[in-house]
């Protein structure tokens, strides 16, 4: 609330998901749902669902990843504490950085806001490194622009080798999550 009493303006929030243990597609898409069942978010755009290599440790199963587009009327924190609420609520057990895991919840993009604060960097750290990041969100925010450059011409840039859609529309989690 602000002082007028009024409910804080919605910003538009990018959020990247990913898993490689059990069955990622599923724990995404119930993620998204999730997400989605809540008064203060709305899930606007889902981009395709993409098979991806792992990246940093390489000695692990290859990924499941895709990207959102959410409108929230939640801050940056707010909407953070809701992703590691959900990943608990999924089941995700951490272990080592950038190891195997059930489900991921980044928050990428929040509207304007810009952090570099240890518990929450947005945008997100190396996003505009990793193919796995950029190439979903590029189907969903290709004009967005991140560091003075748009998130397709990031997407165009970075090595995306190996990375293979699932599907062939945003629809995806929304088929899966009534199995
Ligand atoms: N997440 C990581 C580490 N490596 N590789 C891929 N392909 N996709 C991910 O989501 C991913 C990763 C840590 O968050
Ligand atoms: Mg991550
Ligand atoms: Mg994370």
């Amino acid at each position: 609330m602000n002082e007028a009493g009024a409910k804080s303006p919605n910003v538009i929030a990018a959020i990247g998901l990913g898993g490689n243990i059990g069955n990622p597609r599923r724990t995404m898409a119930r993620a998204l749902g999730l997400l989605d069942a809540r008064d203060d978010i709305h899930i606007r755009r889902v981009s395709r669902l993409y098979r991806t290599p792992p990246w940093g440790n390489t000695d692990q199963e290859w990924f499941h990843n895709a990207c959102a587009l959410v409108e929230t009327s939640l801050d940056p924190h707010e909407l953070l504490k809701v992703c590691l609420d959900i990943e608990r609520q999924l089941d995700r057990v951490r272990t080592e950085r950038w190891g195997p895991r059930t489900i991921d919840l980044d928050v990428l993009l929040h509207g304007d806001f810009l952090s570099d604060h240890a518990d929450l960097t947005v945008p997100h750290p190396r996003m505009t490194e990793r193919a796995f990041v950029m190439v979903p969100l590029s189907d969903i925010a290709p004009q967005a622009v991140i560091n003075l450059q748009s998130v397709a011409d990031w997407a165009s840039e970075v090595d995306s080798e190996g990375i293979e859609s699932l599907s062939r529309s945003g629809d995806w989690w929304l088929e899966e999550e009534a199995r």
